[in-house]
């Protein structure tokens, strides 16, 4: 299935890339809520939650630990919100599994 998160994980269209290894990639959301809003990507292809493979949910929290607190050392943030849309009905664009991590600063008034 090709997607347009495909397309970045393979190289074929740019994104500001925040982290990488062989299982994850993590960019800049090209339409960010708030400063630094960071998608996390995993690179095998699924959907959302509904099919996604335990070896992928299993590996996954220690990278969010990992940028989060990048993300809070880099930024300076005083929190982050993750969160994943999953279906339709709950504002999914891309059918791409992805985390987002957003960055929440005192007084920044964001809602979600
Ligand atoms: P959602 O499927 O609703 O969880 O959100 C998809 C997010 O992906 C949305 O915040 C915008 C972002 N997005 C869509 N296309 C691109 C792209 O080509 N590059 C980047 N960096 N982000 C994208």
């Amino acid at each position: 299935m090709e997607t347009i998160f495909t397309k970045i994980i393979n190289g074929e269209i740019p994104a500001a890339k925040v982290y990488e290894d062989d299982d994850f990639l993590a960019i800049l959301d090209i339409r960010p809520v708030n400063f630094g809003h960071t998608l996390l990507i995993p690179k095998k292809y699924f959907v959302n939650v509904f099919d996604a493979p335990l070896d992928v949910a299993a590996k996954i929290y220690p990278v969010l630990t990992k940028i989060a607190n990048g993300m809070k050392n880099a930024l300076n943030c005083d929190g982050v919100n993750i969160y994943q849309n999953n279906g339709a009905a709950a504002g999914q664009e891309v059918f791409h599994a992805h985390l987002h991590i957003v960055p929440r600063y005192e007084g920044d008034e964001m809602r979600f």
